[in-house]
């Protein structure tokens, strides 16, 4: 069985970027698959400044990735808590220690969050190193991301090159390079202001509202000025993007608002509103579900005790094999 690993950072309630870019290719994967889907705790502490919120939020992505069909009594997922597995930040340092200053300064997405106003910090900065290292902790084939992460995929790849190249020899690598997976119809899933849907812009929809305020919440989506009766261009359009990525770009529905869309005589009132029912009945399941594991605190704790076990094992033997190679 190949193995997949990818993880989501605990900055605040997911939402349906994180779920199309990424929790939806989980979700398929763990069919024949051995998954290390972990929490990337962390990587959260770059922003996240309360510990309280913290360790709810840890909860509660553990708690999310379940209800959304992560099913860890497979015997071959694991989920986990990135702090539970202290060996990241040991490989974490070996990795730095090879990473030219220049490969992070490239790396936009710490450009993209300080324009956003997150605090500058070295954590920030080095982010992609400890994602490199949780990546090549468990010796992964494949990690399944959204777009906005192919670059430290990449950077990952050159590190764990840069290592062999130092320390092990071309027959004798001591890390494999991952390949990943970016879904290309919900790559990059706009918010409801257009950018990219994101935790931290305050522009997500989250599937597990209640009722009322999801509704707004879609109903806020920002359109164009194109009168009702005129017709419109889908693929320019927010809310039929976030309806294709939910509903699938090939299925029935996606094809038959879009022909609507050019037809004119659709309103972005009725769009959203399908919209609105479309996110209903796709996380219909998942509500129910997350409902009742939110009473099984219990259950939750075991799942994640049982795959930091595993991961640690994993990253216990990576780990070994890095510091021989460096001499220590
Ligand atoms: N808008 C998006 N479209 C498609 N995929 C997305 N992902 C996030 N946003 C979108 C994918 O979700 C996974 C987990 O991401 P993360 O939370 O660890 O970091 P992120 O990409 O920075 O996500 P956010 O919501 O933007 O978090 P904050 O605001 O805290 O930084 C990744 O695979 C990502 O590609």
């Amino acid at each position: 069985m190949k193995r997949v690993l990818s993880g989501i950072q605990p900055s605040g309630q997911l939402h349906l970027g994180n779920f199309s870019g990424a929790i939806q290719q989980f979700v398929e994967l763990q069919a024949d698959h051995e998954m290390f889907i972990f929490i990337a705790s962390y990587h959260a502490l770059t922003s996240v400044r309360d510990p309280e919120v913290l360790r709810q939020n840890i909860t509660q992505v553990a708690t999310d990735y379940i209800a959304f069909g992560l099913d860890p009594d497979l015997p071959h997922v694991n989920l986990y808590r990135q702090q539970d597995v202290p060996e990241v930040t040991e490989l974490a340092w070996l990795l730095a220690c090879v990473c030219p200053k220049h490969m992070m300064d490239k790396a936009t997405s710490f450009k993209d969050k300080t324009a956003k106003g997150l605090s500058a910090s070295i954590g920030l900065y080095t982010y992609p190193v400890l994602q490199a290292a949780d990546i090549l902790s468990v010796d992964p084939d494949l990690v399944p991301v959204g777009k906005d992460q192919v670059q430290h995929c990449e950077i990952t790849r050159d590190l764990a090159q840069k290592f062999n190249h130092n320390f092990a020899s071309e027959d004798n690598p001591v890390f494999r390079l991952p390949d990943y997976r970016v879904r290309e119809a919900a790559a990059l899933l706009p918010g409801i202001d257009g950018q990219k849907m994101s935790k931290s812009y305050d522009n997500t929809i989250d599937p597990f509202m209640d009722e009322k305020p999801l509704r707004k919440r879609i109903m806020k989506i920002v359109s164009d000025a194109t009168p009702l009766e005129d017709p419109k261009d889908p693929d320019n359009d927010t809310t039929f993007q976030i309806f294709r990525a939910i509903a699938g770009e090939h299925d029935p529905r996606t094809a038959d608002l879009a022909t609507r869309y050019r037809a004119g005589g659709l309103g972005y009132g009725h769009a959203k509103q399908e919209l609105f029912e479309l996110v209903l009945d796709t996380f219909g399941p998942a509500r129910q579900r997350r409902a009742e594991l939110m009473n099984d605190p219990g259950y939750i704790n075991k799942v994640l005790a049982d795959g930091a076990d595993k991961a640690r094992a994993k990253a216990r033997s990576v780990l070994d094999k890095a510091r021989h190679a460096v001499g220590l």
